[in-house]
């Protein structure tokens, strides 16, 4: 039987749908012979396009377009690879992916396989793929950044500089062993400053990495008040429609209601919940416990007040929920700005409740407002400021961000960490900086086993 990675592998790699022009690449060693099949053409120039017809099996003409075909191993799989880029018509398509299937040992790819077969051919290291996928799967500007620089940056250096201290280390305390008996004494120093150095740093990179993940996978803001505050208005504002249903009946929200939104080019995951209070009604009340239960889990938070849900009951409940909550991680919202008495209210408020002075605030209407474009963008620059800053964008360390590469990084800190405080027997902190050696080659895909790079690579789209 032939090996899995003899089968030469196809896939679509534009959308399919009607479109322009589409993209089927082809990896394996059939590559050529496939291009001379189907585009009836004996000699192939490797890396040049050519535009020619193709046909199907019948010698029937399927369409026309360009055929380029990378000779192993300049491609991007490192295999033999052809690429079609044929009219993007989904009968096309249909009759050039069955073309293919009809091949001898010529399959559909899986998802992340092309990827998978690069990353074997050692095209590039784990990082540079998990990058990849992000930055394909990047929607805002800041999620593409991060996931340029993930997979084109220098994390490479980090890995050699880090492998380095590490091996340098051993090599002392590996000497040290050996000349144990010869009575010299020998310096720890060195080997703990060295270590020290690289404990500091991978703690830096999985604070910034932390970050990094909250830009590529969203930023959780929960919304809570009062009952009647309007912070279901303040969510369908935020959102441009009305999703969540408002009414002047306190209690309207009862389910929390969650919408994903680019606030100043951050991912934001924006939850409206049912208004805090000493509910009556069942369902309310399970509402309310949702929202005491959520406003525990997260961490960051837009408190909306109105002036007319004011009351000595409101403000026992918001004082004793600030005192629970990181309120450096929370902004107020005074709506209803349209409201005579606005400003009075507002005052009322702040001096009910001495937290609320400290934190920073914006007054609002979201129903006089909600067709003012200027305002939204107020609100949401406000937002951006003073709720979700995240400050890594200037920064160039930073390159991690995946959970995989988050947890390595931990191990390999608890390892060194381990090692350090073994310094009095020197063969168990050699063995804390084997393993930490061993996770940091894991981390670069140096010495994965094929379940652990199947889960990593299929989570890829197809055709990648
Ligand atoms: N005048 C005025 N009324 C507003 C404003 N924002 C919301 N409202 C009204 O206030 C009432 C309550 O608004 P909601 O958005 O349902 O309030 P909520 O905080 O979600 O209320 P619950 O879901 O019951 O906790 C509705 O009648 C809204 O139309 C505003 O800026 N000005
Ligand atoms: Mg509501």
């Amino acid at each position: 039987m032939k090996k899995k990675t003899e089968e030469t592998i196809f896939a679509l790699s534009t959308p399919y749908g009607q479109s322009a022009i589409a993209v089927v690449r082809i990896s394996g060693n059939m590559s050529k012979m496939i291009a001379k099949s189907i585009c009836q053409i004996n000699k192939i120039d490797p890396r040049k396009a050519t535009f020619t017809r193709f046909y199907d099996k019948q010698k029937k003409i399927i369409d026309s377009g360009i055929m380029i075909f990378f000779n192993s191993p300049f491609s991007f799989t490192g295999e033999d690879m052809l690429e079609f880029q044929c009219h993007g018509g989904i009968s096309i398509i249909n009759k050039m992916l069955l073309e293919l299937s009809l091949f001898e040992n010529c399959r559909y790819a899986n998802p992340g396989e092309f990827s998978r077969r690069a990353f074997a051919n050692k095209k590039n290291d784990l990082i540079h793929y998990e990058g990849l996928a992000n930055l394909i799967a990047s929607e805002t500007e800041n999620q593409r950044i991060i996931a340029t620089k993930q997979s084109f940056g220098e994390s490479v250096n980090i890995y050699r500089a880090w492998r380095e201290s590490l091996l340098e280390s051993i090599a002392l305390l590996d000497a040290a062993i050996d000349f144990s008996d010869e009575n010299e004494t020998f310096s720890l120093n060195k080997v703990e400053k060295s270590l020290n150095e690289v404990v500091k740093k991978a703690t830096n990179t999985i604070k910034l990495a932390k970050n990094n993940q909250e830009i590529l996978f969203g930023t959780k803001v929960l919304i809570f008040g009062p009952p009647n505050s309007g912070k279901s208005s303040l969510f369908n504002f935020l959102s441009r429609e009305d999703r969540a249903i408002t009414s002047d009946e306190a209690g309207t929200t009862t389910d929390q209601n969650s919408n994903v939104l680019e606030i100043s080019g951050i991912r934001t995951v924006i939850t409206d919940t049912a208004g805090l209070r000493n509910a009556s009604r069942n369902v309310e009340k399970i509402g309310v416990d949702k929202t005491q239960e959520s406003i525990k889990q997260r961490n960051k938070f837009i408190l909306v007040l109105s002036p007319d849900c004011f009351s000595d009951e409101n403000c026992k409940l918001i004082e004793s929920t600030l005192k629970n909550i990181n309120t450096k991680k929370t902004i107020v919202i005074f709506n209803k700005n349209d409201l005579p008495d606005f400003q009075a209210g507002v005052n009322l408020w702040i001096s009910k409740i001495k937290q609320l002075k400290k934190l920073k605030n914006i007054s609002i209407s979201c129903t006089s407002d909600i067709k003012n474009v200027n305002i939204l963008v107020e609100l949401n620059n406000f937002i951006s400021k003073n709720l979700l800053t995240i400050d890594t964008l200037g920064n160039d360390d930073y390159f991690f961000s995946e959970k995989r590469q988050i947890d390595i990084v931990q191990k390999i800190i608890v390892h060194i960490k381990d090692a350090l405080m073994s310094l009095d027997d020197l063969e168990i902190s050699v063995n804390y900086l084997d393993q930490a050696v061993k996770l940091l080659d894991e981390l670069f895909g140096k010495n994965n086993y094929e379940d652990r790079l199947g889960y990593i690579f299929d989570r890829f789209c197809i055709g990648k």
